[in-house]
């Protein structure tokens, strides 16, 4: 009998209590990824004609996860606000106010992927709230540092299903069973390999990188010959690194001047899992992404992450 999501409740100081949200985050994924197969049928692929605090055009999927993420994160009754991508403001889950956690989230990450059927994610993590449960939650709540993450993950729609996640204890990967409409443990205890075989960049931006990035990467190839692989969606460049090994980078360059990732809802999350996958995870001027002090909401920060060798290769 393969073992189900319900191990989490079994790991560390907070599985029980983090159980019920990431069964959530699991049944969101599960409505997603039929709202993703069914897109084209529905006429769901294309922009939304709206725009996200970013600037960036909404896509109809965006906006439809977005919806699906927040009902299953409200129907928790564990969760008292969320932070999305999607989102200007803190979103306040008003029957739940006094509930003790917050999710950041980013619904539908590599959104570009989704005109030509290629590999999207879901990013979130978890946080305990500063202010009292009496209050209303509030944006400070959600700036914290990533050492007060409780749990965090990835959903990757991908040719199959998965969700990658850690309470903290490890990373485990579950697979969805179509057979049985269950996630099922298929990667347990998930470990970065010391060193690995790619680096992942988008380096048409090369020339703009600030950071003397350009010349880092050069050197870095030159000494360790890595292959070269992108997706453009950081959930599938990041779980290839994962698996095997190697370095994912989004520097900051001209036109993000402090990158383009979001801290809250796509690095720390993303660090979080690196870290307790044993590998790396770093910001600009040596600093661990989850030793930043999140400022805003929508902060963004350039992203390091993978294998101690190949970061500590291209940093160093
Ligand atoms: P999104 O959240 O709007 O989809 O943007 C984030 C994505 C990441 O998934 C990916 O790593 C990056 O943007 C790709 O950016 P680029 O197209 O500049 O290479
Ligand atoms: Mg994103």
């Amino acid at each position: 009998m393969p073992s189900t999501m319900n191990n989490i409740a079994k790991q560390g100081d907070h599985g029980a209590a983090m159980m019920p949200v990431i069964q959530g985050v699991g049944r969101a994924a599960i409505e997603i990824a039929a709202v993703l197969r069914g897109a084209v049928f529905r006429g769901a692929l294309g922009g939304a004609g709206s725009e996200n605090v970013q600037g960036e055009q909404q896509q109809v999927l965006d906006v439809l996860s977005d919806e699906i993420f927040l009902e299953e994160m409200r129907s928790t009754g564990f969760i008292c606000a969320v932070g999305s991508e999607e989102q200007e403001e803190l979103l306040v889950i008003e029957e739940y106010t006094s509930a003790d956690y917050l999710v950041l989230v980013d619904p539908l990450d590599g959104s570009s992927n989704l005109d030509v059927d290629g590999p999207v994610g879901t990013i979130f993590s978890v946080v305990k709230r500063k202010t009292a449960n009496s209050e209303r939650p509030h944006v400070s709540d959600t700036l914290q540092n990533g050492r007060e993450v409780i749990a965090a993950g990835y959903v990757l729609y991908g040719p199959s299903l998965m969700l990658v996640c850690s309470v903290g204890e490890g990373v485990h990967g579950y697979t969805y069973n179509p057979n049985n409409a269950r996630f099922e443990v298929s990667h347990p205890d998930m470990i970065v390999p010391e060193t690995g075989g790619y680096y992942s960049v988008n380096e048409s931006n090369k020339d703009a990188w600030a950071d003397d990035m350009g010349n880092k990467l050069d050197g870095m190839k030159e000494k360790t010959g890595l292959g070269m692989r992108y997706v453009g969606a950081m959930v599938a460049d990041m779980h290839r690194t994962i698996l095997k090994g190697g370095v994912f980078l989004y520097p900051a360059d001209d036109k993000n001047t402090t990158g383009k990732l979001r801290l809250l809802y796509e690095a720390i999350p993303m660090a979080f899992i690196m870290e307790h996958a044993g590998g790396k995870a770093m910001s600009s001027d040596g600093i661990a992404i989850l030793d930043l002090e999140p400022e805003a909401l929508h902060q963004r920060v350039p992203v390091y992450l993978g294998s101690e060798t190949n970061v500590d290769a291209l940093l160093g």
